[in-house]
């Protein structure tokens, strides 16, 4: 087992920005990270489960509903809290950060925001702990980039709604115990509703053969003619932007997080550039390496104030939806080329599960592909920019 050494890099002093609160944040989950995931990581990863004893610790630093208010069960914390919490978590591998992610934004951040007093009430303190898992279903077999297509429909019988369709590549669905549903009424309109395990014709089919995330367990949701109370309809907001809104958070979220990936691979490449030997020297003491690092912590860097810069817009509620799209695609694809440079620097032993630098490039091509493929993040801008719409 590999000794996790990590150390955060600060390369523009940006912990100089951070409240003492941040800092708290970051480093509780830095340790915890440190003391009880980095230890199982690989193995988690390699049988291909989350590991479920984690839920406790995760809920302890925080991690579910980090910005949730305390009332419900959540920690009451800001963007930026939220946001070095993912990072932390992403660090150590994106399914982990991913488990965490769905919980709050998917999960806790819709029936916060767009539920009852009476769902608030008992839905959220158990999420917030980790005694119950959440799930968030949008995408269909038929539907991934374009949710608006979706066919999942429940129709109204009076006194229940009868749920019938699919969702597949669901994070979380196998062991979820509710499932924040998207859905179209009879007239055709997008509102979400809470399914919980256990309901007759609710069944959770695990997706086998993953190359990535490995470390979190993904899903079907499917619905045979099932019999939802009314009480469970998220009554707050329907139509599209309901379940687009709850992305934002969670896109922000990973936005953070991938630097804590990029931060990881670089690290473990700067610190086996100075330890490996050859042709008499460290290989940090030739010009091509160096230059793979210095590329690498220019971008973090960018990266870094890119983000912070967002999670301060977020706290004042002026961060666009596009904005947002800028950063997850930028960051995810800044640490993804930076798996791939740090794996090629360790030589044969980047493909080994001796380091990271493997793992966090299979995550990442997850992490590049859900809650907007990296494509869609583009269009998002090039709309913005431009006022055109080149989705359809
Ligand atoms: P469009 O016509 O543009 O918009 C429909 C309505 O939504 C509003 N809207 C938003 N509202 C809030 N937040 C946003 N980000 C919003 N973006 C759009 C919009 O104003 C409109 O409102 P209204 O009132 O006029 O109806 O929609 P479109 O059908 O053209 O699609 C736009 C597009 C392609 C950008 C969108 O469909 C999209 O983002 N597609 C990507 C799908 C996606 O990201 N799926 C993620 C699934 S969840 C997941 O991957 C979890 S992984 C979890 C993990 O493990 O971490
Ligand atoms: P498609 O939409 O079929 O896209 C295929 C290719 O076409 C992509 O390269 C895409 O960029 C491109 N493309 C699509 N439309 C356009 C266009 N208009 N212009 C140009 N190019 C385009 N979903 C959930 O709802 N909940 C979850 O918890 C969840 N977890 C996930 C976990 C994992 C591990 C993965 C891999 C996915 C998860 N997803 C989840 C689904 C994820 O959001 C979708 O995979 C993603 O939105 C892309 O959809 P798709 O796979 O159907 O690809």
């Amino acid at each position: 087992m590999r000794t996790d050494l990590f150390q955060g890099h600060d390369y523009y002093l940006m912990d100089e920005l951070l409240t003492d609160e941040h800092k708290l944040v970051r480093d509780t989950a830095r340790a915890w990270v440190k003391k009880e995931v980095s230890p199982i990581i690989e193995q988690a990863w390699e049988k291909g489960e989350f590991p479920r004893h984690l839920l406790n610790g995760l809920a302890e630093i925080g991690g579910f509903g980090p910005y949730i208010p305390a009332e419900y069960g959540g920690a009451g914390l800001d963007q930026i809290s939220y946001g070095l919490i993912m990072q932390e978590l992403e660090r150590c591998d994106s399914g982990l950060r991913s488990t965490s992610s769905v919980q709050s934004s998917l999960v806790m951040y819709p029936i916060w925001k767009y539920g009852t007093e009476e769902q608030r009430q008992k839905y959220l303190p158990k999420l917030a702990s980790g005694e119950w898992v959440g799930c968030f279903g949008l995408t269909e077999p038929d539907h991934g980039s374009n949710p608006a297509g979706m066919t999942t429909n429940f129709k109204d019988m009076g006194d229940h709604y009868l749920l019938n369709g699919a969702k597949m590549w669901i994070s979380n669905a196998p062991f979820a115990q509710v499932a924040v549903v998207w859905a179209k009424n009879e007239e055709g309109r997008i509102h979400g509703i809470i399914v919980e395990r256990g309901m007759e014709g609710f069944t959770t089919p695990t997706m086998h053969g993953k190359w990535s995330l490995r470390a979190s367990d993904t899903g079907e949701l499917v619905f045979n003619n099932v019999k939802v109370p009314k009480e469970n309809l998220l009554p707050g907001r329907s139509g599209l932007g309901a379940p687009l809104s709850c992305l934002d958070s969670a896109r922000y979220g990973i936005a953070w997080g991938a630097i804590g990936a990029a931060l990881d691979c670089y690290d473990v490449a700067l610190r086996y550039s100075k330890e490996r030997q050859q042709f008499g020297k460290p290989i940090g003491a030739f010009q091509i390496q160096q230059k793979k690092l210095a590329e690498m912590i220019t971008e973090i860097t960018k990266a870094q104030l890119l983000t912070y810069r967002l999670g301060q817009l977020r706290n004042e509620g002026r961060a666009t939806s596009a904005m947002i799209s800028m950063a997850k695609r930028n960051n995810v694809h800044m640490a993804i080329t930076i798996a791939r440079d740090a794996r090629q620097m360790l030589g044969g032993m980047g493909i080994t599960n001796e380091y990271p630098l493997m793992r966090h490039m299979c995550n990442l091509e997850s992490v590049i592909t859900y809650e907007g493929t990296h494509d869609i993040h583009l269009l998002i801008t090039g709309m913005d920019v431009t006022g055109f719409d080149a989705f359809k």
